[in-house]
C-alpha cells in the first residue's frame, strides 16, 4: 500500500469522502436554497413518502415542534451519505488505477451525475460536484509528498493535518453555506409555522402527497395551489397588519359563559391539518378566483365546548370590517385557521387567524378574525347587504384551464372540478358542442371532506376546431346544471365550453 503515494489508508479515505459529500450538500444548498435544484430535496421527499403513515405519527407525537428538524437532518444525513460513496468510489478507482488525484475529477464527475439524476439541474449540480471535487484535492494535495522532503511516504501527521483542516473548512464553509442558502430559498417572507427551514412535518406529509399526485397540467395549478398564486379577495386597498403577539379572538353574545382566546392559547390547542378549496361566489363560471391548500387550524367545535353556544346563527368579525353571518351548524365544523401550505398564515389571507368553513363560498371564511358573536337572528353579512347570496354551499363547477396541444393532431384538456363537500365523482367531456359525452380521467380523491379534483382528456381535433364542453357529476349523483347564470347573486352556473383550434 505504502508503494503509491497517492493512497491514502482506508479510514483517511472515509474520511476525505466524507468531507467531499458534506461539501456537495453545502455547496447545493448554497446554490440553490430550498429548491428543488437543492440535492436534499429529493432526498427529503424520499425519507416523507417512504416513512410509513404510523411511523410518521408516532414520530409526531413523541417529538411534536421537533419532528420537522429531525427528519429533514435525516434527509440531509442520507443525501451526505449517498454523495460520500459517490467520492469514495472515486478514491477506490484511484487506489485501482494507481494514478495520483485521479480521486478529484472522478469525484467531480460522480457527484454532478448522482446530483443531476436527482434534481434534474444540470448547471445547479456543479454547484455539489465543485465542492466535493475541491475537498477530495486538498485533502489529497495537501497530505501529499514534501517535494523537498526525502521521505517517499506521507507522514500519518501530514495526512491528520490535511484532513482536519479540509473537515474543519467543510465545515465552516458549511454555516456560509447555510445562510447562503437560506437567502436563496424564495419565499422566506413567510415563515414556516414552526420556524426551521420545511414545512412541519404533517403539512410537509399532505404536500407532497398532492405534489405526487398531481397532473401536470399546465397553465392550471397542481392539487395544491403555491401561496403568492392563491387568489386573493378582499374589499381592501391595503390589508390590515394584525401581529400575532396583539391578537385575540372573542367569543360574544348568546353563549354561557363569553371567552377570549390569544394566539399562544390557539397554538397550544389540538391542530388539524387538511386540504379545502375555496372558490369566491362572485367568480366567473371558467376564471380562477379558486384554489386550494393544506390549511392547519384548531377545529372550532373543541373551543365551543368551553363557551356553551346558545344563538343559533354566529356571526363572524374581523379586523378590516368585514363581517358574514353563518349557522351554528357550519360554525362547529368550522376551523380556527393559522397556517396554509405549512407557513403562517401570509397576511392576505388573514393572518394571523381566519376562519374556515369547508363546503362553503369563500366569503365566509372571515379573514383577520377578530370575534364570534352567537345570536338567534340570521343578520346579513357584508356582501348581503350589498344584494350577494353566498354564504351557503358552493356550486359545483368543472373548469377547462388547461390545452396542451400534442403534435399528432390531439390535445389534452384538464383542469379542476369542485363541489365542496359533496365531493366529485365524474367529470364528462365531449368534444362535438355537447353531443356525445365520454368520462375523463379523475385525479385521485383525497382524504378530505373538500377539496376539488383534477380532470383530463385527450380529444382528437383532426384538423378541425371542436367545441370542448365539461360538466361534472357531484358525489351525490347529481349533474351539474346547465342553465348558464352569472356569479349575482349566488354564484355562477352552467358548463364551461371552449372552442379548441387544432
Ligand atoms: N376580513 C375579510 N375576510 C374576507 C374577505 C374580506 O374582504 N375581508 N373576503 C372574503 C371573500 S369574498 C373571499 S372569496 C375569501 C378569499 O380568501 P383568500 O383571499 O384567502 O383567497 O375571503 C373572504 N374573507
Ligand atoms: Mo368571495
Amino acid at each position: 500500500m505504502a508503494g503509491t503515494p497517492s493512497q491514502l489508508p482506508d479510514r483517511w479515505r472515509l474520511l476525505t469522502a466524507l468531507i467531499g459529500g458534506t461539501a456537495a450538500t453545502a455547496g447545493s444548498f448554497a446554490y440553490a436554497g430550498l429548491t428543488p435544484a437543492f440535492v436534499g430535496e429529493p432526498a427529503s421527499a424520499f425519507v416523507v413518502d417512504t416513512t410509513p403513515g404510523i411511523v410518521i405519527t408516532t414520530v409526531l407525537e413523541t417529538l411534536g415542534p421537533l419532528a420537522q428538524p429531525v427528519s429533514f437532518a435525516l434527509a440531509l444525513a442520507v443525501i451526505t451519505a449517498l454523495l460520500s460513496a459517490t467520492a469514495l468510489l472515486a478514491l477506490e478507482i484511484e487506489v485501482t488505477l494507481e494514478r495520483q488525484y485521479v480521486a478529484v475529477p472522478a469525484t467531480a464527475l460522480g457527484v454532478w451525475l448522482v446530483t443531476a439524476g436527482l434534481t434534474g439541474s444540470t448547471t445547479g449540480s456543479l454547484a455539489a460536484a465543485v465542492p466535493a471535487a475541491a475537498a477530495v484535492g486538498i485533502v489529497e494535495f495537501a497530505s501529499a509528498n514534501d517535494p523537498l522532503s526525502v521521505r517517499r511516504d506521507r507522514t500519518p501527521d501530514r495526512r491528520k493535518r490535511a484532513t482536519l483542516q479540509a473537515g474543519f473548512g467543510t465545515l465552516s464553509l458549511s454555516g456560509l453555506a447555510y445562510v447562503a442558502g437560506r437567502r436563496r430559498t424564495p419565499d422566506s417572507s413567510v415563515p414556516y409555522l414552526d420556524g426551521g427551514v420545511d414545512a412541519p412535518l404533517a403539512e410537509r406529509r399532505l404536500l407532497r402527497e398532492a405534489d405526487r399526485e398531481s397532473f401536470d397540467l399546465p397553465d392550471a395549478p397542481g392539487l395544491v395551489s403555491r401561496i403568492g398564486e392563491f387568489y386573493t379577495i378582499d374589499i381592501n386597498t391595503i390589508d390590515p397588519i394584525v401581529e400575532s403577539a396583539t391578537w385575540e379572538l372573542s367569543i360574544t353574545g348568546a353563549v354561557a359563559t363569553e371567552r377570549t382566546i390569544d394566539y399562544d392559547e390557539l397554538r397550544e390547542r389540538p391542530a388539524e391539518r387538511f386540504f379545502s378549496t375555496l372558490r369566491c361566489v362572485g367568480e366567473g363560471l371558467n376564471d380562477r378566483e379558486m384554489d386550494t391548500a393544506v390549511w392547519t387550524g384548531v377545529p372550532l367545535a373543541d373551543v365551543l365546548e368551553e363557551v356553551g353556544p346558545e344563538g343559533e346563527y354566529a356571526v363572524a368579525h374581523a379586523t378590516d370590517g368585514f363581517w358574514n353571518t353563518i349557522t351554528r351548524e357550519e360554525l362547529e365544523r368550522s376551523y380556527l385557521v393559522y397556517g396554509m401550505n405549512g407557513r403562517v398564515l401570509p397576511r392576505e389571507h388573514g393572518h394571523p387567524v381566519r376562519l374556515l368553513v369547508p363546503g362553503n363560498w369563500g366569503e365566509v371564511n372571515v379573514k383577520w378574525l377578530t370575534e364570534i358573536e352567537l345570536t338567534d337572528e340570521d343578520r346579513d353579512g357584508y356582501w348581503e347587504e350589498r344584494g350577494w347570496d353566498g354564504t351557503g354551499e358552493v356550486r359545483t363547477v368543472a373548469k377547462l384551464w388547461s390545452v396542451d396541444h400534442h403534435d399528432d393532431g390531439t390535445a389534452t384538456v384538464g383542469g379542476h372540478a369542485y363541489a365542496g363537500r359533496r365531493g366529485i365523482d365524474r367529470v364528462e367531456v365531449s368534444s362535438d358542442g355537447g353531443e356525445t359525452w365520454t368520462d375523463a380521467e379523475l385525479g385521485p380523491e383525497f382524504d378530505a371532506p373538500d377539496v376539488w379534483r383534477q380532470w383530463r382528456h385527450t380529444v382528437d381535433l383532426a384538423d378541425e376546431p371542436r367545441e370542448v364542453v365539461v360538466r361534472a357529476v357531484d358525489g351525490e349523483g347529481n349533474l351539474q346544471p346547465e342553465t348558464e347564470s352569472e356569479p349575482v347573486p349566488d354564484g355562477s352556473s352552467g358548463w364551461v365550453s371552449r372552442v379548441i383550434e387544432p
